[in-house]
């Protein structure tokens, strides 16, 4: 099977500013393999083709209005290239779509399409929605999904892609979980046939230290992306940033880590790797809360080039952090958030609103916190309502659609950030809303 022409691919609307790691991560895997696959991003080329309008709609999160007919604008105002696209999709055997919530309905139609002009083509579903739409189901999958695929692969996609790809995985319609055991062996991102200069976001790229979380938070779905937590090897993502450095001369390097910072000596080691090899280089990234990080190694954050760091504080009241399970106190993060300001490194914090069980008083002690501590937090890089997510252990019936008391808070706390003139980044507050 591995001799057909293989495409991997993501349909708009995605997020179009950097190229798709997950699909060049596919490649580089398969390659190491013996096996070629092609990456063409077509979120990315119909993302350019757009008028300034479509663009800002397309940054929008949670555009279900765009997303249910974003397919229809590009066949009406580029229906030429929508007409290229498809023919080009229809030169190859076997089709790999990265499914996010966004693209799911735009992704699901181009497959029903695809197969009806050439029903020899096999078409395999992969990516973060897939996993969402495993949970939704119990396992079990809706028939639209189970009809427009051959394959769906749940969480990671590299074993389970080689494996369907060499014929061995070809009687089972879904892969569940077959992750590697490690990733001391994961060829990193060359993004073969991809010109990474046309993205958005110039001279920068997107990097994974890891995959997976060691915490356990209840209302998060991203813990259930991967069943363990995992690390490469630093000298691989030294390698990494080195190639890029030099082929592409990348200048920002974007973590997409879940966390950066759930191996404390992984990290320092990776710190003390660029300043030995490049001085320091520009990097964001994801923190979770800890204090048992010290101001040392915070430092050493800084001094390789960390430039803005993303923090889930979710709430500023101990009971509802509690009740998420974040594993720390209102105390500790503000510990953590002086000594991040201490090492001068720059910060964002996100905060949930409405969480299940959260009392006048609880969302009061939220509201206090950020007020107060206005001179210690940099920005809130987001807020939302409380949004329940399948698979996770928060309660459904407290999602801010059936939550009138979550709204009205997000009201309120939007107004007294603006009143007390707290930096925000506004396209991420309420960005979890549907529109
Ligand atoms: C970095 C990140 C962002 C960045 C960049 C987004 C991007 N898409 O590039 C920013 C900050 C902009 C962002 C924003 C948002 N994000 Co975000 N983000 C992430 C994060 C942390 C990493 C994504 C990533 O690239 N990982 C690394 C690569 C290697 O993994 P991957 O793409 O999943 O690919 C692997 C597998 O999924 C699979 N696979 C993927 N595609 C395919 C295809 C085939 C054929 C196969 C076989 C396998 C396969 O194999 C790959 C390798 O193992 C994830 C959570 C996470 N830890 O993964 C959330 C995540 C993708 N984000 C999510 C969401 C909801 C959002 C927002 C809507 C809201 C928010 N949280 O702010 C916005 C939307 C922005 C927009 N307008 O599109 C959800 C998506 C859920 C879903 N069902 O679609 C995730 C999964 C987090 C979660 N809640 O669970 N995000
Ligand atoms: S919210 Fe962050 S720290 Fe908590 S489980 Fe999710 S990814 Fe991990």
């Amino acid at each position: 099977m591995s001799r057909q022409n293989i495409l991997l691919t993501v349909l708009p609307p995605a997020w179009p500013n950097m190229p798709p790691i997950g699909l060049g991560y596919l490649q580089a895997f398969l390659a190491q393999k013996g096996i070629h696959a092609d990456i063409l991003d077509f979120n990315h080329v119909f993302y350019t083709l757009s008028d300034h309008q479509l663009q800002r709609q397309w940054l929008v999160s949670c555009n279900t209005l765009l997303e249910e007919n974003i397919l229809s604008r590009i066949e009406e105002h580029n229906s030429r290239e929508f007409h290229d696209t498809r023919e080009k999709m229809l030169n190859y055997g076997i089709i790999g779509f990265s499914c996010f919530k966004s693209n799911f309905e735009t992704t699901l139609r181009m497959a029903e399409l695809l197969k009806s002009k050439k029903n020899t083509m096999k078409i395999i579903f992969g990516g973060p929605e897939i996993t969402r739409q495993f949970f939704k189901t119990d396992g079990r999958f809706h028939n639209t999904l189970l009809q427009a695929a051959d394959y769906l692969i749940v969480g990671e996609g590299e074993i389970p892609l080689y494996h369907y790809l060499m014929g061995n995985n070809n009687r089972k319609k879904v892969a569940t979980f077959e992750q590697l055991h490690d990733l001391a062996g994961l060829t990193f991102p060359f993004y073969r046939g991809i010109d990474l200069n046309v993205y958005p976001r110039k001279n920068t790229i997107p990097l994974q230290f890891s995959r997976g979380c060691i915490r356990r938070c209840n209302f998060c779905s991203e813990r259930l992306l991967y069943k363990n937590f995992r690390t490469r090897p630093i000298n691989s993502l030294i390698d990494e940033i080195r190639h890029h450095k030099t082929a592409n001369k990348t200048q920002y390097f974007v973590f997409y880590d879940s966390l950066i910072n759930a191996d404390l000596k992984k990290l320092e080691a990776f710190c003390d790797n660029i300043i030995e090899h490049f001085g320091s280089i520009p990097w964001e990234a994801q923190i979770a809360t800890r204090n048992d990080m010290t101001i040392k190694l915070l430092e050493k954050m800084k001094q390789s080039g960390c430039f803005s760091l993303f923090v889930g504080l979710e709430s500023g009241s101990d009971t509802t952090l509690k009740h998420m399970n974040k594993g720390f106190t209102a105390a500790d993060a503000l510990s953590f958030f002086n000594n991040l300001h201490t090492a001068g490194l720059f910060f964002g914090i996100s905060i949930i609103v409405g969480y299940p069980e959260e009392t006048e008083q609880d969302f009061q002690n939220t509201l206090d916190f950020i007020i107060r501590h206005k001179d210690i937090i940099p920005q809130i890089a987001q807020m939302n309502p409380f949004t329940y997510y399948d698979g996770t252990s928060a309660d459904e019936t407290a999602d801010y659609r059936a939550n009138p008391t979550a709204r009205k808070r997000m009201e309120i706390i939007v107004h007294e950030m603006k009143r007390h003139k707290i930096k925000h980044t506004n396209a991420f507050i309420g960005n979890l809303i549907e529109k």
